[in-house]
Order: structure tokens, then sequence, then C-alpha cells
């Protein structure tokens, strides 16, 4: 594997996650080298160079293992091998190399918590029947009633519906029940089986003896369930208690399986870097997130309180200084994230009243949904990112937030996806309006994402116009477009090693203005963001390194942050 120690990241050292910044690559949707219809592994690759100027330091690849594609790839039918639809293990190791040569690590992502049904281990419990070392790999249980014919308890999916499917057994008989947190094709493990842990722990040794810099753990809170699979209780929502009051969230024995990930990850240090885990843990409160990062246990967890915080001062102010408090407790960096594929781009998330309180979760937009503010929205977003990249920590962004992508909200219910949507029977629209093929041109059939050939198909979901004015060709070396303004942005962060900063909220901070500085003996950054309806006037004496949005004279509009020195 290349060495890495030259490379041009903020931090050449083996820490370099304490201030990284990833982007996430979903490979469905970010470039189509053969012209099917789908992002695949050698389109990355071709477009590496996109994300070296961007200035990211590496690259996170949601799923390209063999899946039967229920939930775009979560579904694994074999952890160590590459789905022909993305390409080979060949074109994985090519695209691992070429990033590396620029600099670039590279992540990629586990789903432990569950397999696709069609992994051959889920075939062989089917066919084994109840009692079988084959069954006790997942969470088959006998339904209750007088015949087995209810679920073994009352928990859903995540995806709508119910969490339990009941089996045909092998002599035809109605049989037991297995659990799929998400999609029904999406069995989950039993992690207190030890061949379940001996699994995983080999896949990871995989992709770890094929240079990968470390993975993104789906689901990381889900994988082991309180004893005794207990009713969940009625009325539980994140606004009113604890991830962990939910039997199958957060239960104390995850932590375990995460010390022995950790050590067999450290077993793979070089002066390069370190192999890092990157916890998706929904989990609050703050300390409760904090755990998973313990100095023997992960070492990311994405801030996802931040994510759902509302674009209000007083909100955004409390949400960074709990989260940094509670992950310095454990000594862990924060790790930043605005937008991923599972959530409503920011760009448009941004766009409502900001008036919602708690955790502001959506399920997605579609045709006769309110829409967002577009021009509020994206104003909004990029004053955001301008916050968020210049914290303390790790930041992560979400493909094509750095052109400014507003979420598509107009889909035809008939080209959506996302197992959510037909599980929710459509009340919740789904995800499939934040995964929307990236445009890399204004012209062409895909506007860039796939060939311009006769042959080629169209993108697997359909790009609206504006994607066109909003592509990368379109941006680059745009004085004032979105893109550029993220290139500022990481560049300077870099040059002034905010991620390795400490925060200090400046006096300028009121009701509706956002206000502080990070020094780490780069030169001090101050950062100020005017979240109220009125401009601000700009402290005497400053230098405005860069700028959101345009300036109103010496006085920053609405919904915009500049970093001054
Ligand atoms: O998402 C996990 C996820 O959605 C749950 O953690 C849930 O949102 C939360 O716990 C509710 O409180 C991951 C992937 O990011 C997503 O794309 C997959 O669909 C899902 O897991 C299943 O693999």
């Amino acid at each position: 594997m290349p060495d890495l120690a030259s490379a041009s990241t903020s931090t050449a050292d083996a820490a370099w996650w304490r201030d990284a910044v990833i982007y996430q690559v979903y490979p469905r949707s970010w470039a189509d080298g053969n012209g099917d219809g789908l992002g695949d592994l050698p389109g990355i690759t071709d477009r590496l160079p996109h994300l070296r100027d961007l200035g990211v330091d590496a690259v996170w690849l949601s799923p390209f293992y063999t899946s039967p594609q229920h939930d775009a790839g979560y579904d694994v039918a074999d952890y160590c091998d590459v789905d022909p639809r993305f390409g080979t293990l060949a074109d994985f190791d090519t695209l691992l190399n070429r990033a590396h040569d620029m600099g670039l690590r590279v992540i990629v992502d586990i789903v432990p918590n569950h397999s696709s049904s069609d992994h051959e281990w889920f075939q062989a419990a089917l066919a084994a029947g109840p009692g079988s070392p084959e069954r006790a790999r997942y969470l088959f249980r006998d339904g209750r009633g007088p015949d087995g014919e209810l679920p073994p308890n009352n928990w859903n999916s995540v995806f709508g519906g119910p969490g339990w499917t009941r089996v045909t057994e092998a002599d035809g008989t109605a049989g037991q029940w297995y659990l799929h947190l998400f999609d029904v094709s999406q069995p989950d493990f039993d992690w207190t089986n030890p061949e379940v842990r001996e699994l995983l722990l080999s896949v990871l040794a995989f992709w770890l003896d094929r240079g990968v810099d470390g993975f993104r753990i789906d689901v990381a809170h889900g994988l082991i369930k309180a004893d005794g699979l207990p009713d969940a209780p009625d009325g539980w929502s994140e606004s009113v208690g604890p991830t962990n009051a939910m039997p199958f969230w957060d239960q104390p024995g995850v932590h375990e399986i995460y010390r022995s990930w950790r050590e067999l990850t450290d077993s793979y240090r070089s002066p390069s870097g370190d192999r890092i885990l990157c916890g998706e843990a929904w989990v609050l409160p703050a300390p409760a997130l904090a755990r998973y990062t313990r100095p023997d246990e992960l070492h990311q967890s994405f801030n996802f309180e931040y994510l759902m915080t509302p674009w209000r001062a007083e909100r955004q102010r409390d949400s960074i200084s709990r989260t940094l408090a509670s992950a310095a407790e454990v000594g862990a960096p924060q790790t930043w994230v605005l937008s991923n594929h599972d959530v409503v781009r920011h760009a448009s998330r941004l766009g409502f009243d900001q008036v919602a309180d708690g955790l502001v979760r959506m399920g997605g937009i579609g045709i006769g949904d309110p829409q967002p503010d577009a021009a509020v929205g994206l104003a909004r977003a990029t004053a955001a990112t301008a916050v968020m990249v210049a914290l303390p920590g790790s930041a992560y962004l979400w493909q094509g937030e750095e052109l400014g992508l507003p979420e598509v909200t107009d889909l035809a219910d008939e080209v959506r996806q996302d197992p959510t949507f037909a599980r929710s029977g459509g009340t919740d629209r789904g995800r499939d309006g934040c995964r929307v093929p990236m445009p890399w041109s204004p012209q062409g059939p895909t506007f860039g994402f796939g060939p311009d050939r006769p042959d080629a198909e169209p993108a697997w979901l359909p790009q609206p116009a504006v994607y066109g004015e909003l592509s990368v060709a379109a941006q680059t070396g745009v004085e004032g477009s979105t893109l550029e303004l993220y290139r500022t942005l990481l560049r300077l962060r870099r040059t002034h090693r905010l991620g390795r900063g400490t925060l200090t909220w400046l006096d300028e901070n009121s009701p509706t203005v956002l206000c502080f500085q990070v020094d780490a003996g780069a030169g001090a950054v101050t950062v100020l963001a005017n979240l109220g309806a009125e401009p601000v006037a700009l402290p005497d004496g400053v230098t405005v390194l860069v700028a959101s949005g345009p300036l109103d004279g010496g006085r920053v509009p609405t919904d915009t942050t500049v970093w001054l020195a």
C-alpha cells in the first residue's frame, strides 16, 4: 500500500481521523462507468480527482458488496466480494490504490446488524429448521398464541410494518418467526452467537488485508438486543426518552464487540495511519453516544443530534457545546455531519421554518408535500457548512452537498426504490430524494453521471433539470459557486488546522448570532454566523477570510457565515 505519510492530508500522522474531512460516496449514484444507469467502482476511480481537488482527506464508500439491492446494498449477501453491478475485487483494488496515490484514504461500510436473506447463512437457517445451529445465527423465535400465530413481541421495522416475519418450515407447516429491524430481506444476526462474532471479525480482516483505512459501522447501536427480547415501550420517541429505552437500541453488550474490533484494527496500525472505526449510532443523549468512542472502542461516531438541530443560534450553540463536552469526556474528537444517504439534504431541510423543536426527522419530501424554500435552504446550508467545517474534530460530507444539490422532491412514486416507501404504505416518502445521481456536466442525458452514448441507460433515478446548472463542470472556477466555497473552506481549514483547534465562544453571541473562535496555533479563526433576520455589523479591524454568501458592505446578511482573522 503506498505510504500515505507524505499525503496531502491535513494530518499525515497516525491519528489522521481526529480532524479528517471524509466524503461519502454512494456507489449507486456517484459515477456510472459502463452506462448501465447505475454507478460503479470504475466510475468512482475515474472521478477521484474531484475529491483531491475538493480537498477532502478520505472517502467513505457505501456498500458495493454482493447484494440483491433490496436496501441499496445494505442487505449484504457476500461480505467479501463486489457485486457485479459495481464491478470486481480487482476494480476495488484499482480504486483503493489510485486513491492512496492521490493521498486519499478509503473507509468502507460494514453492515453487521443483519445480512441479506440471500446470504448463504440465512438460506441454511431456513433449511435447517428450529433448534439448529444454523438458526442460532439469527434471531428466530417461536410465535406467541396457541398456534404460534402471533409475533414473539411488539417490535416494528424502522422502515414501517412489523419487525417479525413467519417462515414456512421445510415440511410445509407454519413455523418460527425471524426478526428484521429493517426490511424483510434483512434478517438480524444473533450477536450472542460466537459464530456471528467470528464471521464479522473475519470480514474486517479481509478488507484490512486489502488495505482499507477503516470502516463505517452500520446500525452500530443495534447489534445486541435486551435479554428475553421484551416488548418495546409504547409511545417512545427521541424527544422524550433515551435511545436505550428501546430494547433493541444502545444495549450495554455492544461495547465488548467494539473493544474486540478496536483490538483488531489496532493490530494493523502503521506510521502512515490508524485503521479506523466510525459508528453510525443514532443514540441520545450525548453522553450515551460518547461511550462508543472511549479509547478502546470506536475512533468516531456521527453526531446526529447536531445534524437534526434546527438552524437557530441558541439551539446550535447548545448542541455544539454539549456534544463537544461529551466527546472530550472520553478524549474523542467530535464527528460532525449535516447530510447523508438517509436524511433530507440539508440544502432543503433548512429551507423550512426552523421552528420545529426537538430532533427534526424528516421522512422524505414528495409531490403534494410542503416544499422547501430553495434559496433560503441553500443560503442556510452553506452557512451551516461554514460553521461545521470550522469546528474542532472530523467532518463528513455527503456527495453532492459541495454542489448545493437540493433534495429531489418530485419523484414519481413508481420510481422510488427505498423499502421505507413501500413498507410505510407511502406515508414516508423514503430516502430516494437525497440519492439522485450526481451531475458532472451541464450537458448529456444524465448530466455526465454516465457516458454520453446512444446506448447508455438513463440514470437509475431521474435527475431534475436544475442538476445541469449545479453540475461540477458548471461550478468549477466560478467565483461564488457552492463548489468553490467548499474548496475554499476546506483549504482554509487545512491551513489553519481548525480540526485540531480549541473552540472559544465570543461576546458577539446572541439569540440570533453564533460566534466562536477556533485556535490550533496556525492562525486563530473567528466564525460569525448570522441566523437572525437583520444584517449584523462586522467587528472592527477584522479581515474576512471567506463568507458563505455576499456581504452587505461591512455587514453580514441573514443566513450567512463569515470566517475572520
Ligand atoms: O441506517 C440505520 C437507521 O436508519 C437506524 O439506525 C434508524 O434510523 C435509527 O436508529 C432510528 O432511531 C442504516 C443505513 O444508513 C441505512 O441506509 C440502512 O437502510 C439501514 O441502516 C439498514 O441497514
